[in-house]
Formats: structure tokens, sequence, C-alpha cells
């Protein structure tokens, strides 16, 4: 399986990645829908929406920082480092719906967060954004305008940042593969990204231990997790170089 993957790879001029949360999973962040996932403790209406956000931003905080803190106390794993390892000798763009930094501290320099960042802050109601450089005094966060910060995170209902998400399906549009990784492709609208490229002629392979609803979609699917799965490919590939 992983010669024919590495065949399809070595030809390939531009290589698209969509990760979520799995990739992170075995540098001890959990997922959200997985085994230990967060979804499966919390209800996400009372989390990840701008409505529970002005219900209770304290709670909503609270959260935010406990996964910050364990964000910046983790490492990129195999899988992350083996994508930038790629970018050596590929055109490797990575569009990732994770919002904890770990592709770009592995070293990949083109990443399009979807779905925002745990270290940015911005505003409720005026233009001010940041990144979180210390803790904070008090729960919720006050800008200077006199309103509340928020984590500068998309949440459910809200639109992804516009720009991204137009270079996002472009990139989607032009690669000659693109590999899945981690994902359950249950949210929208990153999970069309697979569905443009395709459409547009390219290989689909999907990296995940377990099956998702778009694993009969794809050209192949290599049921193992990215932290073992991602260096195999890799290291055949530059074997061969
Ligand atoms: C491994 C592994 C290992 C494990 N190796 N793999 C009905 C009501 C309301 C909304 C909707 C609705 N129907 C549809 C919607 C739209 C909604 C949506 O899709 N909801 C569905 C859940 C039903 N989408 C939105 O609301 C989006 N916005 C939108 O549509 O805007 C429209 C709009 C346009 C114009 C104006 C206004 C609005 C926004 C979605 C935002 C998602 N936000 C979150 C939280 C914020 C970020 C954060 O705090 O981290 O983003 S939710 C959460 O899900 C997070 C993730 O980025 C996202 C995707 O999850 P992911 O990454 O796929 O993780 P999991 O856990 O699902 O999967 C992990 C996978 O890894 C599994 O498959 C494992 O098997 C695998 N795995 N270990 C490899 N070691
Ligand atoms: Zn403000």
């Amino acid at each position: 399986m992983f010669e024919s993957v590495s065949d399809l790879i070595r030809d390939a001029e531009k290589i698209v990645f969509v990760t979520g949360a799995g990739i992170s999973q075995e540098s001890g962040i959990p997922t959200f829908r997985g085994k230990d996932g967060y979804w499966r403790k919390y209800d996400p209406m009372q989390l990840a929406t701008i409505d529970a956000f002005y219900k209770n931003p304290k709670l909503v905080w609270e959260w935010y920082e406990d996964r910050r803190k364990n964000i910046l106390a983790a490492h990129p794993n195999k899988g992350h480092l083996a994508i930038s390892d790629l970018a050596k000798y590929k055109d490797v763009i990575v569009l990732t719906q994770n919002i904890d930094g770990l592709h770009q501290r592995a070293g990949s320099n083109q990443v399009l967060e979807l779905h925002g960042s745990i270290i940015r802050i911005k505003c409720t109601v005026c233009d001010f954004k940041d990144n979180i450089t210390d803790s904070f005094d008090g729960l919720p966060p006050k800008c200077k305008c006199g309103e509340i910060l928020r984590p500068d995170v998309v949440w459910f209902g809200e639109a992804l940042p516009q720009d991204i998400w137009h270079d996002a399906i472009n990139h989607a549009k032009s690669c000659d593969v693109m590999i899945i990784v981690g994902t359950s492709l249950a949210v929208s609208p990153a999970n069309t990204l697979p569905i443009f490229a395709k459409q547009n002629g390219a290989v689909l392979i999907e990296v995940n231990p377990e099956r998702t609803v778009m694993s009969e979609y794809m050209d192949l699917s290599i049921t193992e997790t990215s932290a073992n799965a991602l260096p195999q490919l890799i290291s055949l590939l530059e074997f061969r170089r």
C-alpha cells in the first residue's frame, strides 16, 4: 500500500494536506469526536458558539485557557514533522482545522488556519486583534475599548475567515494529491475541500485509524495513526529520490 502511495506522491507537483484534531492526538491533545474527545464529555453548544460565550464567557475562557496551556506544553509529533520534511521536495500546503499551531512549530510554513488560532485574541466589538503573550489577570479579559475579548477561533454558526477560505479552495482545486489526515470530516465547510480537489482530478488519500463519512470517496485509505503512517510515506519517497 505504501509503495503505491509513494509513487503517487513522487509524481505529484503540488500536495495539499487537510488536517484535523487526529494529527495532534499523538502529541497529547484530545480530539473532538474520537475516543476521549471533547464533544463526548461536553456539549459543543455550551462551549463553541457565540451565544454560549455571551451566556458564560468565564466558562468558555476557562476551557480555552486549559487547552492553551496543554497545547503550549505539547510538541509536534512525527506526523507534523513528516509533513514539514516533505516540503523539502514538493510544494506542500497545509489546510488545518486545528488551532494548536503545531504544524508551524514543526517547521511547515505554508499553513492556512481555517478555524483560527488559540494563541490569538480578538475584541467582540472593535477591530483589536493580538497574540496572547501572557496569562490574564482575570477572565474574561477586557479590551482597551472596555468590551470583552474572545479567542480568535471559529465557532459553530460563524463564517471562516473569508480570505483564508478562498485561498484554501484555490489550493484544493489546484493540487495533484490531497492527503486528509486525522479529521472526521464531520464539519462543514472544511469537509468540502476533498470534493473540490476530486472534481479537479486530484488523487485523495486518507490517513485515519478509523473510517470516516468520506472513506468510500477516497482513492486510498491508510488506516493507521498519522505519527505512524506519515514518516513511512516520506521515508519511501526520500529513499527513491
Ligand atoms: C487520528 C488519530 C491519530 C484519532 N492519527 N487520526 C446544524 C446546526 C448548526 C450548524 C450546522 C448545522 N449543520 C451544519 C452546520 C454547519 C456547522 C457544521 O458543520 N456542523 C456539523 C458538526 C453538523 N459548521 C459551522 O458552523 C462552520 N461555519 C459555517 O458553516 O458558517 C456558515 C456561515 C457562512 C456565512 C456567515 C455565517 C455563517 C464553523 C465550524 C466551526 C468548528 N469549530 C470547532 C471548534 C472551534 C475551534 C476549537 O476550539 O478548536 O472546530 S468544532 C471542532 O470540529 C473544531 C475542529 O476544528 C472541527 C473538526 O473536527 P476534527 O478536526 O475533524 O476532529 P474530530 O474529533 O471530529 O475527528 C478526529 C479524527 O481523528 C477522527 O476521525 C479520528 O478517528 C482521527 N484520529 N487519532 C490520525 N493518532
Ligand atoms: Zn475592543
